[in-house]
């Protein structure tokens, strides 16, 4: 059932004539393509998609630096809305490979004909909240502009790459790349000499490819890491073929789990067991890889910092038992935070590519980067020479694409001020002062501590849900109350103060950024714990929400 629809009132048109339409949803990855089919497909609503990329896939779409890949096995990182989807298609290995996801969403995109509303190629530059019309009116940077009642943000959580302002960073005469916009004709490492800075996610992916390519390989390394071998391999159709018969389960148990993984979790302390049975046990999930090291070993790894102790410990064994030369071991091994307080990292060869005889580790710590030059890096122990340079140095996360987009509310009250101490949400999926506006995976909901398509689904269907509601009762707005907003905000802030995630400088916190407020931002009280919740706010009548 489609609300009351704007849409003969006017069309779009470059002679800033505003095209009215029943909703605008930003972003066309996995939040945007499926907003677009609940909300035009199954409820008739008049949707309008704007996408900053020349085709779907978010995140795939831009990340394509050498390595990317998903760390959620592929079974799990896919749309759980349609049987036949699910059914239909095949992923070829453990882990989905960046090319592999982008064909996913765009076979996605041409099964339920997604692309006929979306507009490719066109960033939202403004959104600001009619008081008089009680609708969104939205531009972008082609002049569009459009009216709306639903404003839904796809954005992604990790979408605002970050270089940090290094002196001289724009005199580098070489190629020079950040992961997070790769070129999409690739880049020709060989007989080249690249220095990668960082080593989170993206780093630790690309590093061992890069040096596989090129002539040499600098590392520079601020924070050594934890991390976990992925073990990625293909995968067996007959494997494959049994999940499949039983998707339903899987899915469902996926939905009220912690983290949006099907894995048996256990209530078993690290502490509660003897150091030769901890050690057997973590070997055992050491062998499976990926996180049920985390989920199938102990109960307690991200909640005391003894039990956390005897998962470093052991990461630091393995670093020691891969890496030939101790001092370039030492310099990898991760001391100054707990394990499991940053992101946890799932790798592939990665302390293996330091025995490379074209690998050199550079510790930042001791040798701090002084400028970039013509020519390359300079650090406190001299240049380094490259014709490559890559930053693998993150994002701007969960609030830089909202500050990147002039959004205001009532008032003219713009969201980021309102946010400048931190993000301020009700559920991490509307504000207060900011009716009919919804954030997919904002800041607040359990979004980056889980596998994000399963927190996706749930924000959609979340959003589709209440839109209908608004429709049947005839009612026109919901709000966040301002006092469940700030009850929330406090919730989530208590449910991390226990948790190792307050013991180290990650984007978790804002720490990567220059000046941003040091706030923990998503939730992680686990996803089903949320689900919960949000099904509870549904029951009471929206508790929390004003409508109207
Ligand atoms: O970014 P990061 P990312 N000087 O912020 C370093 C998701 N993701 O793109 O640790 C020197 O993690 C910084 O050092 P430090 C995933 O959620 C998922 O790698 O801050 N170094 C760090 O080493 C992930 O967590 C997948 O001390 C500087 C690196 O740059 C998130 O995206 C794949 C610096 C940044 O690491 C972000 O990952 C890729 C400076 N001034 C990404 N500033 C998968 O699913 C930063 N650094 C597999």
């Amino acid at each position: 059932m489609a609300i009351t629809s704007d849409t003969d009132a006017t069309t779009a048109g470059p002679g800033g004539e505003v095209r009215q339409v029943d909703a605008v949803v930003i972003g066309a990855g996995f939040s945007g393509l499926y907003l677009n089919w609940r909300l035009r497909d199954t409820m008739g609503l008049d949707v309008q998609v704007i996408e900053a990329g020349d085709e779907v896939g978010g995140t795939w779409y831009w990340n394509r630096y050498p390595g990317a890949r998903c760390d959620s096995e592929s079974y799990m990182y896919c749309f759980a809305f349609d049987r036949d989807l699910m059914q239909n298609w095949e992923w070829s290995g453990k882990y989905p490979e960046q090319p592999e996801i982008l064909r996913y969403l765009t076979h996605v995109a041409d099964r339920f004909d997604l692309r006929r509303n979306i507009q490719f190629g066109t960033r939202v530059m403004a959104a600001h909240f009619d008081e008089t019309t009680n609708r969104w009116d939205v531009t972008t940077d082609r002049g569009d502009r459009l009216r709306c009642r639903w404003l839904i943000t796809g954005i992604g959580c990790l979408s605002s790459g970050q270089i940090p302002d290094f002196p001289g960073r724009d005199r580098f005469q070489g190629e020079a790349y950040h992961t997070g916009s790769w070129p999409h004709e690739g880049v020709d490492f060989a007989g080249k000499r690249v220095i990668v800075v960082g080593t989170g996610s993206s780093g630790v992916q690309s590093i061992p490819v890069i040096a596989r390519q090129c002539e040499h390989l600098t590392v520079l390394q601020r924070t050594p890491q934890y991390m976990i071998p992925a073990r990625h391999a293909t995968v067996d159709k007959a494997v494959l073929d049994g999940i499949k018969q039983d998707y339903d389960a899987i899915f469902d148990k996926a939905r009220h789990s912690m983290g949006g993984f099907p894995y048996d979790v256990t209530d078993r302390s690290a502490l509660s067991v003897s150091e030769q049975e901890r050690q057997a046990i973590y070997e055992e999930t050491w062998a499976q890889g990926g996180f049920k090291f985390i989920f199938g070993s102990f109960s307690d790894l991200r909640t005391n910092l003894d039990a956390s102790e005897t998962a470093a410990e052991f990461i630091r064994s393995k670093i020691r038992q891969t890496v030939h030369d101790p001092d370039v071991a030492e310099r990898l091994t991760p001391r100054d935070h707990p394990f499991g307080s940053k992101r946890t990292l799932i790798d592939t060869d990665y302390f293996e590519t330091y025995n490379r005889p074209n690998v050199t580790l550079v510790d930042l710590n001791t040798s701090p980067i002084e400028e970039i030059t013509e020519t390359g890096i300079r650090t406190s122990d001299g240049l380094i020479e490259a014709d490559v340079i890559v930053y693998a140095t993150g994002f701007d996360a969960m609030t830089g694409s909202f500050n990147r987009i002039d959004i205001r509310g009532r008032g003219g009250e713009r969201l980021r001020d309102k946010w400048a101490a931190g993000p301020l949400t009700y559920l991490g999926l509307s504000v207060s002062g900011f009716p009919n506006l919804f954030m997919i995976t904002g800041p607040g909901s359990p979004s980056v501590l889980t596998n994000m398509p399963v927190a996706i689904e749930q924000h959609c269907e979340l959003v589709a849900g209440i839109v209908d509601h608004l429709q049947e009762q005839g009612l026109e707005l919901i709000e966040a109350e301002p006092e469940a907003e700030a009850a929330w905000v406090e919730h989530v802030n208590e449910l991390a103060q226990p948790t190792m995630f307050m013991h180290a400088n990650s984007w978790y916190l804002g720490a990567n950024i220059p000046g941003k407020p040091r706030v923990f931002m998503p939730y992680c009280g686990g996803m089903s714990t949320y689900r919960n919740h949000c099904e509870k706010v549904v029951a009471n009548n929206y508790d929390g929400f004003m409508l109207s």
